[in-house]
């Protein structure tokens, strides 16, 4: 007979701590004696940007940074108020850190090298300053993607530096601008999730080692682009509907990928007539994204089936085709 489910306990009694990002990230450094602390002073500084990106994003109308700013990018994209000064502030806040070397940025075409060689820092950190920025015209959520490298000092070139396969990554995350500002870390023991409690101005723990279901009945795709998808993708969505699948797409990739991983189901950005090589920058969208489903149970590939943390990355902003999410639903999506 199984175990009778565990009791709730009352309200009100305290069944775990109250932790902090700040004291979980110590906490983490604990486990390595010979932790010098430089990787906690990084994710701090990530912590402290995305609380200065969430009070802007949150006021994006009052304080007049809707709109672009007639520059377009090396994505070919415009480049919008909020890219800019979301970027910015990612810059201003890590290039203070002594312990990194080299920064990557969607926005910028070429990295940021703070120090090269004898120079020191250990570290490099990629990111995506504010993914989804389109959607903050009619407030939906929005994010900041970012993972942390090793540096090499011995490769000259800062590209060749970060142009690293994805299971090398240090750690990785993102903090989603939503209903609630969560940010969500994995450094190889799990994925974690924070919610920002503004009143006190910190990330809470509020799940420690998120896991999510093998199984779950929802694909997340933009279905304008199916006739330009390889048959693969059009036979699983044929299948797909026939089993009563529900379709969830934002838009708004950090948005697609929390409720993936909260709730489960698999997000597919195939290749298009407009993407070949599909619309996800490997290095720093789909890597760190990857990292975390995996660290929660699920799996990541590429659209021929490789997995994508094991892609080598030639260029810093590749684009990778992607299909991750759910083990068994990421199966279904390559076996049909
Ligand atoms: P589409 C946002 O521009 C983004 O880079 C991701 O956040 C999102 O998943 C994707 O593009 C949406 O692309 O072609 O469906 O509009």
């Amino acid at each position: 007979m199984a175990d009778p489910a565990p009791k709730q306990a009352p309200r009100g009694v305290v069944t775990d701590n109250l932790v902090s990002l700040q004291s979980f990230i110590l906490e983490e450094e604990a486990r390595y004696p010979r932790a010098t602390g430089e990787f906690s002073w990084i994710v701090s500084a990530i912590s402290l940007a995305a609380k200065i990106i969430a009070h802007k994003v949150r006021h994006v109308r009052l304080q007049n940074v809707l709109g672009d700013d007639g520059v377009t990018n090396v994505q070919g994209e415009e480049q919008l108020h909020m890219d800019a000064i979301a970027n910015e502030v990612i810059m201003r806040v890590l290039g203070g850190r002594s312990s990194i070397a080299v920064l990557g940025s969607e926005e910028d075409e070429e990295p940021t090298i703070l120090r090269r060689g004898h120079e020191g820092g250990r570290y490099c950190v990629l990111f995506d300053p504010l993914d989804g920025s389109s959607n903050l015209d009619t407030a939906v959520g929005v994010g900041t993607i970012f993972t942390i490298l090793r540096n090499d000092p011995h490769i000259p070139g800062a590209v060749e530096t970060v142009c690293q396969p994805g299971h090398q990554q240090v750690a990785a995350g993102y903090v989603l601008y939503g209903s609630s500002t969560v940010f969500v870390i994995t450094t190889g023991h799990g994925v974690h999730m924070f919610e920002l409690d503004a009143a006190v101005g910190s990330f809470m723990l509020v799940k420690r080692d998120l896991q999510m279901p093998a199984r779950k009945k929802i694909y997340s795709v933009n279905e304008a682009n199916a006739d330009g998808f390889p048959e693969q993708f059009r036979r699983y969505l044929k299948w797909a509907h026939a089993e009563g699948y529900t379709s969830r797409y934002i838009g708004s990739m950090v948005a697609d990928i929390h409720r993936t991983l909260v709730n489960g189901g698999v997000f597919l950005y195939p290749p298009t007539k407009k993407h070949p090589d599909g619309k996800l920058r490997l290095l720093y969208e789909a890597n760190p994204m990857s990292f975390l489903v995996e660290q929660a149970g699920g799996t990541s590939v590429t659209a021929d089936g490789r997995r994508t943390m094991d892609l080598q990355p030639g260029k810093l902003h590749e684009r990778v085709p992607l299909v991750l999410g759910s083990r068994d639903e990421v199966d279904a999506v390559m076996r049909a």
